[in-house]
Order: C-alpha cells, then structure tokens, then sequence
C-alpha cells in the first residue's frame, strides 16, 4: 500500500490526508497528524470524501445532447462542436458575447489556465467564479482599506487572540477544524467570546456575549461600538495616528449612531451593544472572524468596510492574534481570486483596466486582452443572455442552477444560451442545460496546489489515474486552445505554476520543490529564499495607510411585510458542502441531513401552528418550496433555510438584488411567508 498526501477539496481550511492506495485504487484515508492546522483529525465531511471518488454515477466521457437527450461521443467529437460552436459564435458577435465560469474546486493551475483560456482564446473578459457569491465584498471592501483583500492573520493565531469575535460566521458546521483545533480551545483558555448572528449557533451558545441581531443590520451595530469606544477613550490614538488615514470623517458619521440608535436598528438591547464595544476593545489582541452573514448583502461591501474600521480603531491589525479574518469558504476560492479569475483581475490583483498590467500580460501571452468594460459578474450574466447579448458559456465546475439568487431567472437565461458547455466530475442540475458535457477528473487524479484561507499554498498530489475518459481541468482547456488556434500547450501543472511564478509576485518563490518540504507556504512568498508571510500589513499596510471609510447603515433590499412577514436567511448545514455533487453521494452524510428544512423560533411556529418536523410551504415574491419545519433558537420574526437541496432550492425564494460595488447578492435576507402543508 502506498500513501499520498494531499489536500482535502471541501473547505478553505486546508486539511491534509493521506490517500491510501493499493493496485492503483483508493481505498482509504488517513487525517495527517503533523499538520500545522488539522493535527491530526478531519471533520465528517473530509473523512468520508474518498468515497465519492468511484461513485457510479462519475462522468466519464464526454456527453453530447442530440434530440434533447445526452449521448456519449470521443473526445475528438467533443474539441471539433466546441471549437466549431465558440468560434461561429465569437466571428458573428464577438468575443464579448462568450463567458467562463471557472471552479474554485478545481486547482491553481486550473484556474489559471481557466482566466487565460477566457481571456487570451475566446477573448472576452466575462470570466468569474464563486466567489462573486461569497467573498466579492471582502476583495473589494478589504482591498480599499487595506490594499489587500484575503485574511489578515493565520488560522493557528486564532488560539492566541484575547478577544474573538465572530459575526456571521459559523464555523463550527463551515469550518470546523476551525472552530474544533482553535476557538473552542481559546475560549477554554480564558479568551472572551462574542458572536453576531440571527441564529443561536453551536458557538453562540458557549459566548460570553451573544448578540442576536435583526439580519442586514450590522453595520449599525458597529458604528454603534465603534462610537461608543471614542466616546469612552477605548480607541487606540497612536495607531490611528501613525499606521492610519480618513478618521475624521469617520468620527464625523459615527457619531450619529448613538447606543440607542445601534440598539434600534439591530433589534439588540442597548447593555449587549456596550458590553460587546467594551470587550472587544480591553481584551487585546481581538480578532475579528467573519463570513457569509457580513459578506451577502446589498451593503456587503459596506459591511466589510465596517469590520476594517473597528479592527483599525482599536489596533488590532498587523499584529500577532488580532487582524480581520474573512474565512474563505471554498478548498480554493483564495487561489481562484489569486489566479484572476474575476473580471475585475487579472492574476495577482492588477487590474484590468491598469494599463502597466495589461501590457504585461500582453506580452507574456501573446495576445491583445479583451476590454475591461462591461464588467459582466457571473450574477449579471443572467441579464446579459435574456437581453441577447451574451450567447456561449463555459461552466467548469460550478451548479449556477441551484448556487445562484432567483432561480427562476437563471432558468429561463440557461433555456436561452445558444451554447453550453458544462465540464464537471459529476452531472448536476446545471448540466441538464448543456450542449456538451466533458468529464473532468477528481482532485485524487490530479497534481497542482490548492490556496487555503490562511493564504497557505499546498500541493495537490496525484493518487490514482484519471477515471475512464476524464481528464484533469487544465489538460482540457490546453487540448481546446489548440483547437481554435492558440498554442497552450503545457508539459504538467509544474511548468504552469512556472508561469504563475513569474507572473504573480506574491507567489514568486512558491515551487513544486519547497512544496513537497512540509505543509505549503504562505502568500506573500516573493523569492525562493522567502520563508512566507504568517500576517499581513506589520510595518505598513499593503496600500500604505490603512484607511477609514465612513459607512451608513441601510436596510435590507427587500423587508417583511404583512403579505411577506418573516426574514428568510440562508446558509449551510455540516454534513453536507455546496450543492450536495460529492456530499450527497457518501451515504453516512445524506443519511445525516437527507431533506431540506426550514428553521423557525416557537413563536413563528405557533403562530402558524405549526410543529417540529411538520411540512410547510415557504414563499417568496420569486416562488415557493417544501421544507420541514424545525424549532430552534432563532430569532423571532427570523427563518433559516440551507440552500443546497435540488428538489427544494432555497434560490427559488431568494432576491438577486446585487451589492452594486461588488455584485454579490444579497442571499442573506429576503422576505417570505410559511403556510402548514395539509
Ligand atoms: N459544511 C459545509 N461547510 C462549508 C460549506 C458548505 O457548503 N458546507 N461551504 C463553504 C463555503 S463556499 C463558504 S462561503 C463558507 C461559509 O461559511 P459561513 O458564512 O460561516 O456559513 P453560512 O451558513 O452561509 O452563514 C454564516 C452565518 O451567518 C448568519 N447570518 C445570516 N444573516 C446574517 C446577518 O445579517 N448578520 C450576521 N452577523 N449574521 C448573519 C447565519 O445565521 C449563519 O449562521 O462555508 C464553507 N464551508
Ligand atoms: N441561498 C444561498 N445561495 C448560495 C449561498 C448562500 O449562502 N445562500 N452561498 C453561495 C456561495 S458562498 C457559494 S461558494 C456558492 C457555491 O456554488 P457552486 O460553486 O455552484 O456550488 P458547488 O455545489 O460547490 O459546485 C461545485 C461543483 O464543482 C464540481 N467539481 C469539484 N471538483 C472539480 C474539479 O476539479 N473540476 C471540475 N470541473 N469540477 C469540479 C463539483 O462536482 C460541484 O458540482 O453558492 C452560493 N449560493
Ligand atoms: S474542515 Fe474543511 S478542509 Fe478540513 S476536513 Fe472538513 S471540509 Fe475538509
Ligand atoms: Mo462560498
């Protein structure tokens, strides 16, 4: 038997395993103990993923629909229609009316490769990806007050911070290596625990202030804090005074937002908001840890914003244990925002409008890059192809048809595309829309590196050969480029990640041979004798001077009503990841959470009579599903639903009113109303 370490390809938190290998086949896992972060243990989700590599229902040719149903053809056939299809397309209406969707499940070569393709073969800058859908506002929000947009700190100094706060984040079910290896032990430790979030999480309950706000009003939150700490000296001058610009208008506007007008706003008494300004301010270093509740908004970048003026009011960034953490959610959301897959970047954040930039990237590819206006985000796409203006897609790696707001348009927009191309380990909703289906292998058949949260870059390893006819993601895309005339061609994942070296200064010294020393190395790494970054911003801040941004709390885009009465939020559950492809295939974690539910306080559910585990119809003003009903601690006024169940998608019911900043939709708050199924 032998044994490959590799990375798991759920979360961003980055676990290692080992997969083990007997004649050429998996047949097991076991967690590595003398890994910095996952010491030795995996969450349910990890331990079981080597199940799904041989799942019956894996792709293993390519697909092609012909009379409205998939018949299985060679890959030749596949590359000819394709090419054929992209290259009609792009000569009738050019390359602007093509776009990509790239997986951030999928490598740094991958994607590398994936914006390149886009970019420098199809020639259009409609290329995109996850994290337009989670993480847009923290690019955009941290990136202005800091000029860098990932996490702050590492993982490991979440256990040495004073003060944690999370605020709409749940990593004991998102990211529970997290929560079990380094908050739980801090908090035993004596470290004070605060938590934002409408719902009484796992840790929410071990707080020791639990603030359980009215959802989309965190900003007023903390302005409040903030302008209750000035008000009572507990800010830090020197630091605003040396490391900081822009804090006279901030003061400027929070000072309007008195306790009382916090408390009126977020539902939250007075007492809590002070205690929590308090606590956060006298227990240093703090760390801020945020997610989904903070970034999912129509002010999603605002809120983002926010985070960055308390941390820097009080000092607590660019030093050990405090910072402002964002908790990436996918294995490799960070890399794909690394590799430029967004429309916004080229690789390593230089924008594509930056003229120094594009002529750069002109240079090493050959190519003249397609115009940076209009920024077409993966969540305009949809108006895009009903206007008739975007007309071929390419999805790697990504279920829109259930992952995206208002289903219901995103329907009708996949019915209108006159060409789909979805590339995938398995077949999915979005899959049923496509014209050709190409098998693309799983993470256990192929090299390359993963980018977790803590900007930690890993290798990837190779296990096994490719399943059937699949292939791995970047092999693909070089095989198509040459079909329509572009010579990508690449001997393995090594020889791109030479290219992304040379290109991306903040990987500059990461290789293939100082990743196979030990557990990968933290971005910024500009040179081979560079040992990583552990936190960011020590001396100076990426942009020079941290910069307070003034923000002013609005409300939530759509709010109840009498007709629409309960604030519908979303999220995820942990025994089951994304749109369920690889989770609801490992028979121990669907027999966990095999249906979808909705979660509702005693006083909702007794209004509608309505009992634990009864079936209720939940609306929305964009459709209806069937969930079962569970009583929890949530919020009164306030349900919970996970999004990831394709016979019951929460996105029928959610509004696709975008962040305008950042284009992020705003899959945390919408208005709905339940009714008891007969
Ligand atoms: N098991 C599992 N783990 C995952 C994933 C998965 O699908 N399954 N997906 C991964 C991905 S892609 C991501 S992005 C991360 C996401 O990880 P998280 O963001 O931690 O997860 P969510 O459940 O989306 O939302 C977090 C919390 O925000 C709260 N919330 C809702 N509205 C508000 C609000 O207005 N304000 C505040 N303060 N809180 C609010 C919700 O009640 C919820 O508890 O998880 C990653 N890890
Ligand atoms: N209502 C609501 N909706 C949400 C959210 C929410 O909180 N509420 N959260 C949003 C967030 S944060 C996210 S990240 C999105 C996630 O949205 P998606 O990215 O659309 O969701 P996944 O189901 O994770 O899809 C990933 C797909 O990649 C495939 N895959 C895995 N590995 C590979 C590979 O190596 N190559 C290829 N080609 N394919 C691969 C998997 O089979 C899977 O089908 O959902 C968003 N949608
Ligand atoms: S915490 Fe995340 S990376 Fe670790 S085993 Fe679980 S899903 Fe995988
Ligand atoms: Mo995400």
């Amino acid at each position: 038997m032998k044994e490959v370490l590799t990375v798991c390809p759920y979360c961003g938190v980055g676990c290692n395993f080992y997969l083990q290998v007997e004649n050429g086949k998996v047949k097991g896992l076991r967690p590595s103990k003398e890994h910095p972060i996952n010491r030795g243990s995996l969450c349910p989700k990890g331990a079981t993923v080597h199940q799904v590599i041989y799942h019956p229902d894996r792709l293993t040719k390519p697909l092609i629909k012909k009379g409205g149903s998939f018949k299985e053809a060679s890959w030749d056939e596949a590359y000819s229609l394709i090419a054929a299809k992209f290259a009609e397309l792009k000569e009738r209406y050019g390359g602007k009316s093509l776009g990509l969707l790239s997986s951030s499940m999928a490598t740094n070569e991958d994607n590398y490769l994936a914006q390149k393709f886009a970019r420098a073969v199809l020639g259009t800058n409609t290329v995109d990806q996850c994290a337009r859908l989670c993480h847009a506002s923290t690019v955009a929000g941290l990136i202005s007050s800091f000029g860098s947009g990932a996490m702050t700190n590492s993982i490991e100094e979440l256990g040495g911070a004073k003060c944690l706060f999370l605020i709409g984040s749940n990593p004991a079910e998102a990211h529970p290596i997290i929560a079990n290896n380094f908050i739980k032990p801090a908090v035993r430790a004596g470290a004070k625990l605060i938590v934002a979030d409408p719902r009484r999480t796992e840790l929410a309950k071990r707080a020791d202030i639990y603030l359980p706000l009215r959802p989309g009003s965190d900003i007023a939150l903390l302005n409040a804090m903030m302008n209750y700490m000035i008000a009572e000296g507990l800010h830090d001058e020197g630091f605003i005074r040396d490391r900081t610009e822009g804090f006279a208008e901030l003061r400027e506007v929070l000072s309007r937002y008195t306790l009382e007008r916090g408390a009126e706003a977020s539902g939250l008494p007075e007492e809590l908001i002070r205690a929590a300004a308090e606590t956060y301010a006298k227990n240093s270093p703090a760390s801020i840890v945020y997610c989904m509740g903070i970034t999912q908004h129509h002010i999603g970048t605002g809120n983002v914003i926010s985070i960055a003026n308390l941390a820097m009011l009080t000092g607590n960034v660019g030093k050990e244990a405090s910072g402002v953490n964002p908790l990436r959610g996918k294995n490799n959301v960070q890399g794909a925002c690394d590799m430029g897959v967004l429309p916004e970047f080229l690789p390593g954040y230089r924008s594509m409008g930056d003229g120094a930039a594009r002529g750069a990237f002109e240079a090493a590819w050959g190519v003249k890059l397609p115009d940076y206006e209009p920024m077409i985000w993966c969540t305009r796409m949809w108006d895009e192809i009903l206007a008739g203006r975007l007309k071929g897609l390419y999805i790697i790696g990504e279920n829109i048809a259930i992952t995206e707001a208002n289903l219901s348009k995103v329907e009708r927009a996949l019915e209108m595309l006159e060409f789909l191309v979805v590339q995938e380990v398995f077949p999915t909703r979005t899959a049923e829309f496509a014209d050709v289906i190409l098998p693309a292998c799983s993470f256990a058949e192929k090299d390359g590196t993963f980018t977790s949260t803590e900007r930690r870059v890993q290798k990837v390893r190779k296990a096994i050969e490719p399943l059937g006819e699949s292939k791995p993601d970047w092999l693909i895309l070089c095989e198509l480029a040459q079909r329509l005339g572009y010579p990508m061609a690449y001997d393995s994942p090594a020889e791109i990640m030479e290219e992304i070296r040379r290109l991306v200064p903040t990987y500059g010294g990461i290789t293939y041979k100082r990743l196979e020393e030990g557990f990968g190395l933290q971005w910024p790494c500009p040179s081979e004798d560079h040992p990583g970054t552990k936190f960011l911003h020590k001396d100076r801040f990426t942009r020079g001077l941290g910069r307070f941004q003034p923000v002013e709390h609005r409300p939530p885009a759509e709010e109840p009503d009498e007709e629409y009465p309960l604030v519908l939020t979303t999220g995820r559950i942990l025994m089951q990841y994304g749109a369920g492809s690889f989770t609801r295939r490992v028979p121990a974690l669907e027999r966990a959470n095999p249906e979808n539910f909705i979660e509702l306080n005693s006083e909702d559910a007794g209004r509608y009579h309505i009992k634990e585990g009864d079936k209720v119809r939940v609306i929305s003003r964009r459709g209806e599903i069937i969930a079962k009903a569970r009583i929890t601690e949530i919020r009164p006024g306030t349900a919970f639903m996970p999004f990831l169940y394709q016979e019951s998608p929460a996105n029928r019911l959610t509004i696709d009113t975008l962040d305008p900043i950042c284009g992020i939709p705003e899959f945390k708050v919408c208005a709905a109303r339940i009714e008891p199924v007969g």
